[in-house]
């Protein structure tokens, strides 16, 4: 009998540090973990040119090709594997390049929108909004895109005035909702190993299956 795949939404606003809560339970976990950001499920833009790409609200829900990500989310649940797009924010763009992702027994799906969309909340199992004050998540911000997205200071802070915030505001601090847990503060140790622990109580086999694999062993010795 095979465990189930246990699903994991992170959501939370910008800089709010929902990667670093998932790439931490992913590495404190013993499973195979794999993750999903919705940030490689943004539109593909390519029929656009790079100016009129600067001026797409990424922060709105449409921005982002759901059908594709439900239905990759599906055929891995499924046992499929799939080719994951991947984007580059520097082009504000999906690149020419996917990445095989294999089926495996938790995965981390994690966005701004990880608890917006109806069929990927009934899609998860355990829905997480990590809470992080606004000054900290926009000076992580700051950094993040003049140091890693080539990007200009005077654009980000115009950018985080004319759409981040008032997006978060409008459409996802209001997900927070949806979340069956709240952590303050990003990737705090505790919050993170409670996290782990129940990834492990979830995937680690039940007394069914220790059961079911004991008889196996019993016939297979009878056998011999
Ligand atoms: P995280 N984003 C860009 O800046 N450029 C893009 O081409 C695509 C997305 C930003 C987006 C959002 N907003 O705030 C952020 N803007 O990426 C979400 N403007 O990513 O959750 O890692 O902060
Ligand atoms: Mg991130």
């Amino acid at each position: 009998m095979t465990i189930p795949t246990f699903v994991i939404g992170i959501a939370g606003g910008t800089g709010a540090g929902k990667t670093t809560v998932a790439r931490e339970v992913a590495d404190t976990v013993g499973e195979a973990v794999t993750r999903i950001p919705i940030d490689n499920y943004y539109e593909d833009l390519s029929h656009m040119p790079l100016e009129d790409r600067e001026e797409v609200n990424y922060d709105h829900p449409d921005a982002f090709e759901w059908e594709l990500l439900v239905d990759q989310l599906d055929s891995l649940l499924m046992g499929q594997p799939i080719e994951m797009p991947q984007y580059d924010f520097e082009i504000h763009n999906r690149t020419d390049e996917t990445v095989t992702v294999s089926p495996s027994d938790v995965i981390v799906v994690e966005g701004i929108f990880a608890l917006y969309d109806e069929d990927i909340l009934d899609m998860c199992d355990l829905r997480v909004f990590v809470e992080t004050d606004a000054d900290v998540r926009i000076l992580r911000r700051i950094r993040r895109d003049v140091l890693e997205r080539g990007r200009e200071l005077a654009g980000v802070i115009d950018q985080y005035l004319s759409t981040v915030k008032p997006m978060h505001e409008q459409f996802v601090d209001p997900t927070k909702k949806n979340a069956d847990v709240i952590i303050p503060e990003g990737a705090n140790r505790m919050a993170v190993d409670l996290l782990a622990e129940k990834v492990e109580a979830e995937t680690e086999d039940g007394p069914a299956e220790e059961t079911a694999r004991a008889w196996e062993a019993v016939e297979e010795s009878d056998r011999t």
